[in-house]
């Protein structure tokens, strides 16, 4: 199943969904190494999502900027790598998504808090936007909100739940996107929380 939510803006509803405990076992295993923190923006406000990464950067921010690094700010050591299961299944997406050579070499894990929120943002830190990036969700549902590439272009809203990985390629990767604050819940493999892994490709 193919929605395009926007030109170049796949949606695979429950791409993922049979292998979510697999999925979510794997970022446990990364948070026990590198553990979810609330970075800082460089207007310095703390976010309320929290965040790792796994890969061979990972996307960090604080007062200095947004940048990605080789190493965790907070462990001073390299992220740990993605799992094969992982890179496999959103390579597939991609794929679907009509990207044959997405080799994604960052993972960022955001993790939604109920009433967590992200601003409508763009992605644009990544050097080559020509590369898509593949996003699942896991637990709470999150009302996501996709505009165009000005900030003030009006805004579409789209829930993504459980196993939803979505393509964002073409004109839609460079659009302003964010996330509602997430209603409270309770979903039985996240419990009070949103999971979301973005897969990118830095060089
Ligand atoms: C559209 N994450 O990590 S996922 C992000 O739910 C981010 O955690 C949100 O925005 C989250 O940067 C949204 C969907 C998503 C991810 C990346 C995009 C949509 C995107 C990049 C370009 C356009
Ligand atoms: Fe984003």
């Amino acid at each position: 199943v193919r929605e395009e939510l926007a030109p170049g803006a796949v949606v695979l509803r429950h791409f993922v969904l049979q292998h979510t405990k697999a999925i979510l076992a794997q970022v446990a295993s990364v948070v026990e190494y590198s553990p979810f923190r609330h970075m800082t923006t460089p207007g310095g406000y703390d976010m309320s999502v929290a965040m790792t990464n796994c890969g061979d950067y990972g996307w960090v921010t604080d007062r200095q900027g947004y940048r990605y690094s080789r190493k965790d700010p907070l462990t001073g050591k390299p992220w740990p790598p993605i799992a094969p299961l992982l890179s496999q299944l959103a390579i597939e997406a991609a794929e679907q998504g009509g990207f044959s050579n997405f080799q994604p070499n960052v993972c960022l894990i955001n993790r939604h808090a109920i009433g967590a929120k992200m601003s409508l943002h763009q992605d644009k830190d990544e050097k080559n936007v020509n590369y898509p990036i593949v996003s699942m969700s896991f637990g709470l549902p999150a009302v996501f909100q996709f505009g165009g590439l000005f900030r003030s272009d009006s805004v579409q809203k789209c829930v993504l739940t459980q196993g939803d990985v979505v393509v964002w390629g073409g004109v839609s990767r460079l659009a302003y996107h964010g996330i509602l604050p997430v209603k409270a819940g309770y979903h039985s493999d996240t419990q009070d929380c949103r999971i979301n892994l973005t897969f990118r490709q830095v060089d």
